[in-house]
């Protein structure tokens, strides 16, 4: 070996990697000075534990808050709250633990012609109906009311028509988030009924509820509130007919959807987040009939539901039990269960947001904008992330994802529980936090992406 030869081999590489840096850094710089930095701007406060954030589109850009504890709030521009609230539901809502709790107001929808009809529809979590299997937990319930045809801001209580209910073994695992799609029809998730792995007498199918047809826990619905009593089946649902599932099923194999948007647009795909038990979670891009696989697989893995923590040793199945294949999500995670330190853990449970296709930031135009809710059960230690779909699959995921870096939190770490993201009429993004994990208590927060 020459000394040349010896010199070249250490020098090249090293000086191949401060090329790198240095093209990175310019690259880096360049590409700041083209983004719009994304500041969390704190437009209210007080509230319990937000959930849902809308716009009241009423033309007078308003907001519609509602909050897991019971309320809808009606707040203008600048965040500040109308005295009287647009629904207040609690006392119809179900008595929450004391401790942590996944029932109360979950989703939150107006009717697409709203302007027009003035109808908005609810879920929340109602107490078990009279009827209902008696050592169950809950009913949850989707319903519609009106809106005062004088003013928007006011919801009228004794309006509520009941459209779906669905009794509940368990205080969790609700999900309950609701969006009209671009078809008119409204989606509406259902968790698997609670307790872990999808497994207990009381309540769950023997096969698990994700891959039950029988349950409408574990699913994604579809059902049309412009006909039929209390709705119409859409002709196009999977098992519109009864014969093989129940027909508003839209798609299964579902465990803890706490996200459900439509992509206002591209090619509007409804995307849903799932919260795994253990050891993934998950992105999917939900279409009509698809199986995502709960509980025979979890991310890409299969799922063993005596042995949660580790992925069976045979190859994971391809179709379910209907022959049909499973469809892969397109980004997964790991879940923060035991090792606390794991960088590529975002957190203990994937909190669903929208595409971004507001007007502030153009660099964010097209990204997935969610969240995780915390890296602790006890302690709010959320994260803000993107995601963007990638043109080439890396180990099967087609998305790829980083912390949305935000001015005064670089790292997308924003110090509380991150509950819920929302959005408004114009696309723009807001974050809804809690400072404690509970359902009780004046910790919730309504921050909006804005430059700063
Ligand atoms: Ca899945």
């Amino acid at each position: 070996m020459t000394r040349k030869s010896f010199r070249s081999r250490i020098l090249a590489p090293l000086f191949a990697s401060a090329f790198a840096i240095a093209l990175f850094t310019q690259n880096g710089t360049r590409a700041a000075d083209a983004e719009t930095r994304i500041g969390l701007k704190l437009l209210a406060e007080g509230f319990t534990a937000p959930t849902v954030l809308t716009s009241l589109v009423d033309g007078s850009g308003r907001l519609l808050l509602a909050d897991q504890a019971g309320v809808i709030y009606v707040l203008n521009e600048a965040g500040e709250r109308s005295e009287e609230p647009f629904l207040d539901l609690r006392s119809r809502v179900c008595k929450f633990n004391a401790g942590m709790d996944e029932r109360g107001v979950l989703g939150l929808a107006l009717h697409p012609q709203f302007r027009e009809n003035r109808k908005m529809y609810v879920v929340y979590s109602a107490p078990l109906r009279a009827d209902g299997p008696a050592d169950w937990n809950h009913t949850m319930r989707l319903s519609e009311f009106h809106v005062s045809n004088t003013d928007a801001a006011i919801a009228i209580p004794d309006s509520e028509r009941i459209l779906l209910q669905i009794d509940e073994p368990d205080w969790n695992h609700n999900s309950g988030r609701i969006a009209f799609g671009p078809d008119g029809l409204l989606y509406l998730s259902a968790g698997d009924g609670g307790a872990p792995n999808d497994v207990g007498s009381r309540g769950h199918a023997p096969e698990g509820n994700g891959q039950n047809l029988e349950t409408l826990l574990g699913k994604i619905l579809r059902i049309d509130v412009n006909r039929g009593s209390p709705y119409g089946i859409p002709a196009d649902n999977p098992y519109a007919d009864g014969k093989k599932g129940r027909p508003e099923i839209y798609a299964y194999g579902l465990r803890n959807p706490w996200g459900l948007s439509f992509d206002r647009g591209g090619s509007h795909d409804l995307i849903v987040t799932d919260v795994g038990q253990d050891r993934w979670e998950e992105i999917n891009i939900v279409v009509n009939g698809g199986n995502y696989g709960w509980r025979v697989r979890e991310g890409f893995d299969g799922f063993d539901h005596k042995n949660p923590r580790q992925a069976p040793s045979e190859a994971p199945p391809k179709t379910g039990a209907d022959g049909k294949p499973f469809i892969d999500p397109v980004l997964v995670y790991k879940t923060l269960r035991r090792n606390f330190r794991d960088p590529d853990a975002f957190g203990v449970t994937i909190t669903g947001g929208y595409v971004y296709r507001g007007k502030a930031f153009p660099h964010l135009v097209g990204k997935y904008i969610f969240g995780d809710w915390s890296r602790s059960m006890g302690l709010g230690d959320g994260i803000l992330l993107a995601a963007t779909r990638s043109e080439t699959s890396i180990a099967g995921q087609t998305w790829t994802v980083e912390p949305l870096a935000l001015t005064d939190h670089p790292d997308g770490r924003i110090k509380a529980f991150v509950w819920a993201i929302g959005e408004d009429a114009d696309g723009e993004i807001y974050i809804m936090t809690n400072g404690a994990n509970l359902v009780s208590g004046t910790r919730g927060k309504l921050y909006k992406l804005a430059p700063m």
